[in-house]
């Protein structure tokens, strides 16, 4: 009896709150009574983060209706348990995973009247610190929405500055190393000055994101939005917005972006689209190309924006969730949900030229390349299986399938280790990091610094000498190894560290890191 009462939740409003209790709670009329002031009334975003299902879901942590009550630790979101009856705090929280009605034209001048500059920020003309500004790694810290800026040879924390809610995906650095972009799942883009220490300033590129590329050249940023359906192009230099390019395949459909990547070789931006079976190539060229390419005829402006940004649509055989490139930049290997295998595109031809048989969801953003026996090999791990997979680049075939404690979700190395990390991060071994042998292929070591809590995410100093792991708990920690021994060597309290990230190994493509 008691176990009901618990779990009927009219019942115990009913016993809790009385009858008017009872009555269908209005949740829009809450919305803008107790919410709006910080969501807006769109539930875009405002002081707080939007409340829109594409954010919601990506979300961490405890239930919405446990947010709405209890509110949500290192934010400012108060809990409305004592102000909200819970049949209104549910009513609300199912609201919330409907789509908003209305969603704003997200186009420059829309972009533009959000761009906030820190006017404390005076840019340094040398970093403002001692260490090698090459060797900076910085770390991500989703539990507080906070980055570390870390000097890689002391492991001492330089800064620690606070970001947009919610970041996801890798920062991206300007070509010197000096800047970086961080983006966040609402859209806002963070530019630091890492040799000042100091935010520059921010800027709404989005509604909802997914992530950001720089070009080859340090001058743009692209920014792969999922709401709206469209491109966003900043200007690296101000974050002021240079032209947003609307998805619409070849026969008109529009499309979400999955991601966009730079591809430096080629000058361009590549990017996957979650709606419609094509990649795109955009140039970033000074001066683009024209065969093949489509210059945007219907934007005014002046002709080093008009004629900016090119694009090349190549029609693949099914949606591309995720990809990899070669160290060349000639092939995109795909990865769709859709399908036991990847296909292999060369992007100078545009078409298919190869498939890989990949089943198991492969994490290809995540894959890495090394020279094995005379050939080079990509390794990947699978978020459905407890496996890594290695393909030799040449044949496309597979070499071995490895298996895991679990499936995993990153993997990284460095050009001076005979290591591979890959972390299991989904199952019961969460609290595993396997160390591979990259010549034998088998695990030789698997790490587990503390069991039962996740461990997550490698990225090495510039040199290789020592492994960045992220302790991925709320009070966690960076684990910094001996990339050579495996020994523990310092642990850095972090708040749920996630991905870190070298400047040096960033800036150089190394090998052995994401893209
Ligand atoms: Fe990510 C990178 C997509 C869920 C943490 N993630 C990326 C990239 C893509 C991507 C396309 C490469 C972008 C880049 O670096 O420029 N991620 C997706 C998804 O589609 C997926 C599965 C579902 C989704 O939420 O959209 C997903 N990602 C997650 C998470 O749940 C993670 C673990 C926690 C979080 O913060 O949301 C997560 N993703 C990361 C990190 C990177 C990343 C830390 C950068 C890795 C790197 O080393 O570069």
């Amino acid at each position: 009896m008691i176990r009901h009462i618990v779990f009927n939740s009219a019942l115990a409003a009913a016993l809790l709150w009385g009858p008017a209790a009872q009555a269908e709670p209005d949740a829009k009329a809450l919305y803008r009574a107790h919410c709006a002031e910080c969501h807006a009334e769109t539930r875009l975003g405002g002081t707080g983060p939007a409340l829109i299902p594409q954010t919601l879901r990506r979300m961490y942590g405890p239930a919405l209706t446990e947010v709405i009550a209890h509110g949500r630790v290192a934010t400012q979101m108060p809990g409305f348990a004592e102000v909200l009856s819970p049949p209104e705090i549910a009513a609300l929280a199912a609201w919330l995973e409907t789509p908003p009605e209305h969603v704003p034209a997200w186009d420059e001048a829309a972009i533009a009247a959000t761009l906030a500059l820190r006017e404390d920020y005076t840019p340094a003309e040398a970093p403002v610190f001692d260490a090698d500004p090459l060797n900076i790694t910085l770390v991500v810290e989703i539990g507080d929405h906070h980055v570390s800026v870390l000097d890689g040879d002391t492991f001492a924390v330089l800064d620690r500055f606070e970001t947009p809610f919610a970041v996801h995906g890798g920062p991206k650095f300007s070509p010197d190393g000096r800047f970086v972009y961080i983006m966040s799942r609402d859209g806002w883009v963070q530019k630091y000055d890492i040799w000042s220490l100091s935010e520059v300033g921010r800027v709404r590129a989005g509604l909802n994101s997914r992530n950001i590329a720089i070009s080859r050249d340090g001058k743009w940023l692209a920014v792969a939005n999922y709401l709206p359906m469209t491109l966003s192009i900043l200007d690296a230099a101000t974050l002021a917005p240079q032209k947003t390019i609307a998805i619409k395949g070849r026969d008109g459909t529009p499309s979400r972006v999955s991601a966009v990547y730079q591809a430096p070789p080629r000058d361009s931006f590549v990017l996957a689209l979650k709606d419609i079976p094509e990649v795109w190539e955009i140039s970033t060229a000074e001066n683009p190309p024209h065969t093949g390419w489509v210059h945007d005829t219907r934007v005014e402006g002046p002709p080093e924006i008009t004629r900016r940004f090119p694009v090349r649509k190549m029609k693949v055989d099914h949606i591309l969730d995720d990809f990899f490139f070669d160290q060349s930049y000639e092939h995109v290997i795909g990865a769709s949900r859709a399908t036991e295998t990847a296909q292999v595109i060369d992007l100078t031809y545009g078409h298919k030229v190869a498939e890989i048989d990949l089943p198991g969801m492969p994490h290809l953003g995540s894959g890495i390349t090394w020279e094995r026996g005379g050939t080079r090999i990509m390794a990947t791990p699978h978020l459905k299986e407890g496996v890594i997979s290695f393909i030799d680049m040449t044949t496309w075939q597979t070499v071995k399938r490895l298996e895991t404690l679990g499936p995993g979700f990153f993997m990284r190395s460095h050009e001076t280790s005979p290591y591979v990390w890959a972390d299991v991060f989904f199952g019961p071994n969460r609290d595993a990091m396997h160390v591979i042998d990259k010549q034998s292929l088998e695990i030789v070591r698997t790490l587990r610094p503390v069991p039962g809590a996740t461990l997550a995410h490698v990225e090495f100093t510039r040199d290789g000498r020592y492994a960045l792991v992220s302790l991925w708990e709320d009070d966690g920690a960076v684990i910094v190894y001996d990339a050579a021994t495996l020994e523990e060597v310092t642990r850095l309290p972090m708040r749920k560290p996630s991905g870190k990230y070298n400047v040096y190994n960033k800036i150089t493509f190394a090998e052995g890191t994401s893209h």
